[in-house]
């Protein structure tokens, strides 16, 4: 039996602000303002180019729960040129655009089913060459908090069809606002091969196959924390089974976050070497591709994206410090910001600086000779390596540094609006930290 071919897209935001730091030139405003819409436009290129049987639009296709005249418009006009091809579109609603705030503004083209709120439905689609069928499940969000577990009524009968669900859900069971579940829970719903979800912004594969569960993610990033190419899933599926996923990237902004460190021994002699060495830094950026989310094969629709927006964050230790920049951090940054966006910013691809963080120190003396030599360093360390060696130490850290940060129950314990910190991340901001306390400890102590 030949298979069913269809694209996965979710959290399209559409009108979402990028969120950028400072000012920012014409051809960026205009860039960033229109990315959202851009990378929207590339999803049903792709779906034509590629001729797919349906494509499906799993949430918070706009930004705001009252959504827009103008979102509204250009949503419908993406959704008639599918309509010309032939091509079905599912959508459901998330807790951006949930059903009952939802104004349609413009009549839905014909080709375009929108999933009630009220209760589970079910649509087929067929393939557009062979037999195969397709068998769609899915329901809108009522309200903009979601605790309704609706993919516990999600039953599609077994046969030879291909059954896929969709689900708007932060796929966490502790949630009450955006539809409770686990990869436990929806891998024990019977008879559904392709788990199709929307709401976390990073493209994630929770589960390959048997069933497949995977988030596309938004497919234009909305601010450095959304870092990396964005697109979405062309997904495959030969019988029941079987799934292939690519990804088809869609983002024409990249964003970035780049840590530098400079060595002791680098010979900065001005501002002008240090700025020439984050130059140079950034046009390698410009010049080598772009990574994969998830090592996926991506499809070559021939992709450039516009520009990178990149925030710098410049670490280590150099004499540089103590004699150029210590007292006055501030106009570093704006001077070095400033010259880096005049050489790069024109470019294309540009690449603009949005920020500099400056985390530089002076040179210290050799940490294994302060360990031998200091006893306040030396206890310092001891404290930091015994949190990373015990398992109580590391939870009492971890709900010392803040609510926004949380440690992850499983791999598929992904949330939205906090921090996951893994054993790596937990261990760099110790690090972090005991470089940070360590210099004002031998600073304070020079100037005495
Ligand atoms: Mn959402």
């Amino acid at each position: 039996m030949s298979g069913i071919r269809f694209i996965h897209t979710a959290d399209l935001h559409l009108g979402s602000p990028l969120k950028t730091a400072g000012e920012i030139s014409k051809r960026l405003q205009k860039s960033l303002k229109e990315s959202t819409y851009r990378a929207v436009e590339s999803i049903v290129d792709a779906a034509i180019e590629l001729d797919v049987d349906f494509v499906l639009v799993c949430g918070d296709i706009y930004d705001n729960e009252a959504r827009s005249v103008k979102g509204s418009l250009f949503f419908t006009e993406e959704l008639r040129r599918l309509e010309q091809k032939e091509i079905p579109v599912f959508i459901i609603y998330g807790n951006h655009d949930p059903a009952e705030k939802g104004a349609d503004f413009f009549k839905l083209p014909p080709n375009v089913k929108v999933f009630s709120a009220e209760s589970a439905e079910m649509h087929l689609a067929g393939a557009k060459s062979g037999k195969a069928q397709a068998r769609i499940v899915g329901q809108s969000y009522r309200g903009p908090r979601e605790s309704r577990k609706m993919h516990l009524n999600y039953s599609p009968p077994f046969d030879d069809r291909i059954n896929i669900a969709m689900l708007h859900t932060g796929l966490d069971p502790g949630s009450n606002a955006y539809v409770p579940s686990s990869a436990e829970e929806l891998k024990g719903r019977e008879n559904i091969h392709y788990w199709a979800l929307g709401h976390i912004h990073a493209p994630t594969i929770i589960s390959g196959e048997n069933p497949a569960i995977a988030y596309p993610g938004n497919p234009q990033g909305r601010d450095v924390g959304e870092r990396g190419l964005k697109g979405c899933f062309l997904v495959e599926m030969g019988s029941p089974g079987a799934v292939s996923i690519k990804f088809i990237p869609t983002s024409p902004v990249v964003w970035h976050s780049c840590r530098l460190t400079l060595d002791d021994s680098l010979p900065l002699k001005s501002l002008d070497d240090l700025e020439a060495l984050i130059a140079e830094r950034g046009e390698a950026l410009i010049d080598s591709p772009l990574e994969i989310p998830h090592d996926l094969p991506a499809v070559e629709n021939g992709f450039e994206p516009e520009g990178h927006v990149v925030r710098w964050e410049i670490g280590g230790r150099n004499p540089i410090y103590e004699e150029l920049v210590s007292g006055r951090e501030q106009e570093v940054v704006d001077v070095l910001k400033n010259n880096l966006n005049r050489r790069l910013a024109a470019a294309t691809p540009y690449l603009w600086t949005e920020g500099i963080k400056l985390r530089l120190g002076p040179p210290i003396p050799d940490l294994a000779v302060l360990l031998q030599q200091d006893e306040t360093i030396k206890m310092l360390h001891e404290v930091k390596e015994n949190i990373l060696k015990d398992e109580n130490l590391k939870n009492e850290a971890l709900s010392a540094m803040g609510g926004i940060w949380y440690r992850p129950r499983g791999e598929d314990d992904l949330r939205e609006d906090t921090f996951p910190v893994t054993g790596e991340k937990l261990r760099a901001l110790l690090e972090d930290a005991f470089d940070a306390v360590m210099e004002r400890i031998l600073k304070e102590r020079e100037s005495r």
